[in-house]
């Protein structure tokens, strides 16, 4: 599509409603919905299938037909002018536990509020559109995030998610069970035409430039280590300095050694350590041992792997140093991903021709697309987050800024759907 199209096609001219759009959000993030504001979705919880209940009522209502698959993806399909692989859209609607009710469910619900578009015109697609949203994304219950998305590509077995653990330790496929989403479709899932995935940014650069949209370009690669550190539990006021094993301590010193790491190696390279867990947790003793998590990111995979190693390293000295041992499980590790060179230029190419300013950028935070992108041509629309925040009940981001990435979506999406 070029931005002095000759002789545009009817569709063209097609634009989303973007107050029911917003009216949809506003309804999915009060399931969950927390005392002031923001949701508490997380993965296979009571919640998410309450979530997940009433988006497949939307798609229902929109007459699409339904699958659920082994890991309980759900997709939904509209049927085209001809039989053939189709145009996915979707993201996830499972949130953190002080989640906002964009993240995820923006790509979610704009993709059927493209549907919704098209059946109130007359234009049909030559190829099916379908609207996707795939379990445990966030991986912030059961590790590793983008869990439902892998599974439906085939790079994890469905069997090997389904005995995945939680951090509170329930079965995920009990969970699934309770919340009746174990569905029968198999998996690896319908390998789509192509994938468009719209997602608040959740970072400042949007705003920061003042770009309505972010032509992504692919995602950031993501590492998530769980340490355990054991050292010896000992009274709080008797056991002298000298004599100490104390996780505890361990524990600190690895946080700061990895937010300095960052700052040594510089952006894009960030790394979090969300949490930390002692036991017995008692103000008046030494802990016998510390749990927590490192995520480190980078787009580019050596200086990633460079982290991982400087960590290990660190660690090897610190439990040398302090007589502690430490032993490390990785949840999570997925290297830098490149979004289609054809997608990313439609996304830019359209969001121009609507007159929305744009800007070229790299992901920092994990979504399903980069899962897709394993197996067909991948995309991302982004939209600004208000104050760069996101994982907090907070987020924010403009109905203008909604409908127009919705809008993006639907004409990327429309020109997919009419190639052969
Ligand atoms: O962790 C992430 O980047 C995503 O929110 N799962
Ligand atoms: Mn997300
Ligand atoms: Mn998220």
């Amino acid at each position: 599509m070029s931005h002095d199209e000759k002789d545009p096609p009817a569709y063209r001219d097609l634009r989303i409603d973007g107050r029911r759009l917003s009216r949809r959000l506003q309804e999915l993030g009060e399931v969950g919905g927390l005392d002031g504001g923001g949701c508490a979705r997380l993965a296979l919880t009571e919640a998410d299938g309450q979530g997940r209940d009433l988006v497949v009522a939307w798609m229902r209502e929109l007459g699409m037909e339904v699958r659920i698959d082994t890991v309980g993806n759900v997709t939904a399909t509209l049927p085209g002018r001809e039989d053939l692989a189709p145009v996915m859209m979707g993201s996830h609607i499972d949130t953190v536990q002080t989640g906002g009710i964009f993240d995820g469910n923006l790509g979610v619900l704009a993709g059927l509020e493209v549907i919704e578009t098209v059946r109130g015109s007359d234009h049909t697609p030559l190829r099916p559109l379908s609207v996707a949203f795939f379990s445990d994304e966030e991986g912030a219950r059961f590790a590793p995030d983008m869990l439902g998305s892998l599974v439906y590509v085939g790079a994890m077995l469905s069997e090997e998610a389904l005995d995945t653990v939680s951090i509170d330790g329930a079965r995920y496929g009990d969970e699934l069970e309770a919340i009746g989403y174990m569905g029968s479709a198999p998996c690896p899932g319908e390998v789509p035409h192509a994938y468009v995935e719209l997602h608040i940014e959740q970072g400042p650069v949007l705003e920061g430039k003042e770009t309505s949209i972010g032509v992504v370009t692919g995602v950031q690669g993501i590492s998530w280590q769980q340490l355990t550190i054991s050292g010896q539990s000992a009274h709080a006021g008797t056991t002298p300095m000298s004599m100490r094993h104390d996780p505890g301590y361990v524990a600190a010193e690895i946080a700061v050694f990895v937010r300095k790491l960052a700052l040594r190696f510089g952006s894009p390279q960030v790394a979090t350590v969300g949490t930390i867990d002692l036991h017995p947790n008692l103000v008046n003793v030494v802990a016998s041992s510390a749990v927590m998590t490192v995520d480190l990111r980078n787009t580019d995979e050596e200086v990633l792997s460079k982290a991982e190693s400087e960590l290990e390293h660190f660690c090897h000295q610190i439990s040398e140093q302090e007589g502690v041992s430490i032993s490390t499980v990785s949840l999570a590790r997925f290297e830098p991903v490149e979004f289609d060179p054809r997608v990313v230029d439609a996304v830019e190419a359209h969001a121009k021709g609507q007159g929305l300013s744009t800007c070229r950028m790299p992901s920092g935070a994990g979504h399903d697309a980069q899962m897709l992108a394993r197996v067909t041509r991948s995309g991302m629309v982004f939209v600004p987050s208000v104050g760069g925040i996101s994982h907090n009940v907070t987020e924010f981001t403009k109905d203008e800024d909604t409908t127009n990435g919705a809008n993006v979506l639907l004409q990327v999406v429309l020109d997919l759907a009419e190639e052969n």
